[in-house]
């Protein structure tokens, strides 16, 4: 009989593209930078020596100047737009220009901890710490130039979280004119109603048609910008994969230790600023417009991830979102005008968001609220299967299928792991 972690370990391996997973088939057909940290770990819990191989084939795609690019374009496919031509990076392997939430040095070190063969374990960490550092040191120098504490977003797509209504206002400011032409491929593999609008995806290529006339240059793109956000879930992100990198280090670049600590420090003290009281939760900021954006999002709660914010208050706002709601976390608070349960990231659950927050909430001593989001996701898959997301009204999977990072999820929440396959 095929178990739920057989089925979770087949979909890796349905996807696996050779050293890289992809986040589904025909949808997202490339290698995603946060997507293959949470495979990674999920790849961890069973075959080490393949979560090794995640981390170094997204690190391929790695630029000189730090930078690891949001998607790698490792084999052509036509069934994702934009594609390579678009970015027009120049990169071998060919790569887009704009990141994705750095969740890399927490899957680091969470497969350095798991791998069985501690040789191996060393040897690979050890190779892969120099590009860690490098890419943290290009976030702050590229994306907080004025040492504020907080990093920027120059693009939604950076966010990971694409069509949050936290957007809404800064991206408005964004033209819809674009000099690529758009053409469309997702909407052919799922329900247009789902996914976003076609003003947003021509916002979208405009920042595209943007960064890339100013050469993807870290400096041009910044000054550029006409989106420009401190995204509190990026931020909390980076901030826990300082701490990630902080233990790596201590091992394997002890030099470094102090840099990132002080970095720790500004970050902490600068992602406290972004609490919002009136709303028990955290808001990002328009760097533009100089201006927290007053929308209640399941990023405003991911500071716990990070250590940062009172553990119960942000769990009395969760309980308080789930008057409206089945099934934790909806990405967007029911009770937004701008709600939509089936509408990507304003309004669904996503598994990767919920196990950074179960884990965020344990550790800071909400233990009722962890298992609430522990049980409510494996209800979910469960129920529905490795959907890309889910209702959390209804239950229902939506978008793609058969997705690796929702499986991954299952995994490191069944809390099982198996002998591993072993090999190098
Ligand atoms: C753009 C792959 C990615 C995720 C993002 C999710 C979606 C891409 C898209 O899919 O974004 O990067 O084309 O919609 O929003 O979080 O990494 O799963």
């Amino acid at each position: 009989m095929t178990t739920d972690i057989d089925a979770a370990r087949e979909v890796l391996a349905a996807n696996d593209r050779g050293g890289y997973t992809v986040p589904t088939a025909r949808l997202y057909p490339f290698q995603w930078n946060w997507d293959s940290a949470f495979v990674a770990m999920g790849w961890a819990s069973f075959d080490a020596a393949r979560a090794w191989r995640e981390i170094e084939r997204l690190l391929e795609g790695q630029w000189e100047d730090g930078r690891i690019p949001h998607i790698i374009f490792h084999a052509p496919a036509d069934t994702y737009f934009p594609g390579p031509d678009v970015w027009g990076t120049h990169h071998a392997p060919p790569t887009s220009g704009i990141v994705q939430p750095p969740v890399l040095a927490t899957a680091v070190r969470a497969v350095f901890a798991a791998d069985p063969d501690r040789a191996r374990a060393e040897g690979r960490t050890a190779a892969i710490v120099p590009a860690l550092l490098r890419n943290h040191a290009w976030w702050h120098a590229a994306r907080d130039p004025l040492v504020t504490g907080l990093v920027a977003i120059l693009h939604p797509w950076e966010s990971g979280m694409d069509n949050s209504p936290a957007w809404d206002a800064p991206l408005a400011r964004v033209p819809t004119t674009t000099t690529t032409a758009i053409v469309r491929r997702d909407t052919g593999h799922v329900d247009p109603q789902m996914r976003p609008r076609a003003e947003d995806y021509q916002r979208f290529i405009h920042l595209v048609d943007a960064y890339r006339a100013a050469g993807w240059d870290a400096g041009r793109m910044y000054a550029a910008a006409p989106f420009r956000v401190a995204d509190v879930a990026t931020n909390a992100i980076l901030l826990r994969a300082e701490r990630d990198l902080l233990s790596l280090a201590e091992r394997f670049a002890p030099a470094q230790s102090r840099a990132i600590d002080e970095r720790i420090v500004r970050m902490e003290r600068a992602l406290g600023g972004l609490w919002n009281e009136a709303r028990g939760l955290f808001l990002s900021r328009d760097l533009v417009a100089g201006a927290a954006l007053d929308v209640a999002t399941s990023a405003g709660f991911l500071p716990v991830w990070a250590g940062v914010g009172d553990g119960a208050h942000l769990a009395a706002t969760l309980a308080r979102w789930l008057t409206h709601a089945r099934f934790a976390v909806p990405s967007t608070d029911p009770a937004e005008p701008s709600f939509e349960p089936l509408r990507y990231w304003r309004g669904p659950v996503w598994a990767v968001v919920n196990w950074m927050l179960a884990e965020g909430f344990a550790a800071a001593g909400e233990v009722a609220s962890a298992q609430r989001i522990r049980n409510d996701t494996q209800a979910l898959i469960g129920g529905a299967g490795f959907a890309e997301y889910f209702d959390p009204l209804t239950g229902a999977g939506a978008g793609g299928n058969r997705f690796s990072w929702t499986a991954a999820i299952a995994l490191l929440l069944s809390g099982t792991s198996r002998p591993h396959r072993g090999g190098a």
